[in-house]
């Protein structure tokens, strides 16, 4: 399964972890590369010296490539784009807004940037900018989202792009990671399957609601905002949009949701905290280690592919 993307991030298999806050730590992050895909740590929130001190722990625990996922609704997003070149991290993925200011400093650095967009206007720009791939992420995923699927986005931005383009949204198994290269990907991210992966840090209450969920148990919040999120169905979430639907302001929105995505992850409170997850939760069938879920994934994506 060489692709561009194993050679210019040096990986075995084209599996890219998802930057996902508060899961994205570095016993994640370790136990993807240490299985042969590409960790991220997910700086999302984190003071810029929390974020440093998950990549030193991550060095501890893999001599493997792992990259870090900026957050560019970050208030220390600047401390941490920062932090990425002196720690000699070589490898960045970015979420929810435009690195443009950064590339600059990233590129100099020899970091490769891979930006997540949704649109394919926002992957133009990206490779014009020099990113070296894109992430194409479609509305399936969990957290914050655009509105093009997965099916629709990836073949347009594969046209539209010459730099690789790695697919996400939606895929959760080797069927979807076949169905990526179809459409043009040369590989994926997953975000909700390893949120379950035994070496996930979220809660064992999140992991058991990705076991019991079915495929219509994940819902979108967040539209009258501006910054669309998709979770699992749950009291915060009905909450949320019968506020949304009463014309809500969005700081009474903001009040609801301050600190509700740590209670979920940490706490493992599934009734008033924020389950983001992509609609590939009702595919997760079980705990397993990160090595499980490549391994499978793989087998099945070349089965299918006849590699
Ligand atoms: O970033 C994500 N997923 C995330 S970030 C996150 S933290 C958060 N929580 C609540 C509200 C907002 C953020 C949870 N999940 N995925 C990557 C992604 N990026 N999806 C969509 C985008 C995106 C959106 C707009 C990328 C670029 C963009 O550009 C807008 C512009 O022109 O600046």
């Amino acid at each position: 399964m060489k692709t561009r993307i194993t050679e210019l991030l040096n990986i075995e298999y084209p599996i890219i972890q998802g930057g996902m806050a508060w899961v994205a730590e570095h016993h994640l992050a370790a136990a993807v590369s240490n299985a042969g895909g590409l960790g991220l740590i997910g700086a999302a929130s984190a003071p810029a010296e929390v974020v440093r001190e998950e990549i030193r722990k991550c060095k501890e625990l893999t001599d493997k490539p792992f990259g870090i996922n900026v957050m560019l609704l970050n208030p220390n997003a600047d401390e941490v784009a920062q932090i990425v070149v002196e720690e000699g991290i070589k490898v960045v993925t970015t979420g929810a807004g435009n690195p443009a200011k950064y590339m600059e400093l990233w590129n100099k650095a020899e970091v490769k940037v891979i930006p997540v967009v949704a649109s394919v206007a926002m992957a133009k720009l990206m490779e014009r900018a020099g990113a070296a791939a894109v992430v194409a992420e479609g509305t399936e995923s969990g957290g914050h989202i655009g509105s093009a699927t997965t099916m629709t986005l990836v073949p347009q931005v594969a046209d539209a792009v010459s730099i690789p383009v790695i697919a996400a949204g939606g895929i959760g198994d080797g069927r979807g990671l076949a169905a990526a290269f179809m459409l043009g990907a040369e590989a994926v991210q997953m975000g909700t399957r390893f949120v379950a992966a035994k070496e996930s840090i979220a809660h064992d209450n999140f992991k058991q609601q990705l076991v019991k969920a079915k495929d219509i148990d994940s819902t979108v919040t967040g539209m009258s905002t501006g910054h669309p999120v998709r979770s699992l169905r749950n009291k915060m979430t009905k909450e949320y949009l019968r506020l949304e639907a009463e014309g809500a302001d969005f700081m009474e929105l903001e009040r609801l949701t301050l600190g509700s995505l740590r209670r979920a992850v940490v706490e493992g409170d599934v009734v008033n905290g924020t389950l983001m997850a992509g609609q590939i939760a009702g595919m997760v069938k079980q705990i397993q280690s990160c090595e499980e879920i490549i391994q499978e994934i793989v087998a099945q994506g070349k089965t299918l592919l006849k590699l």
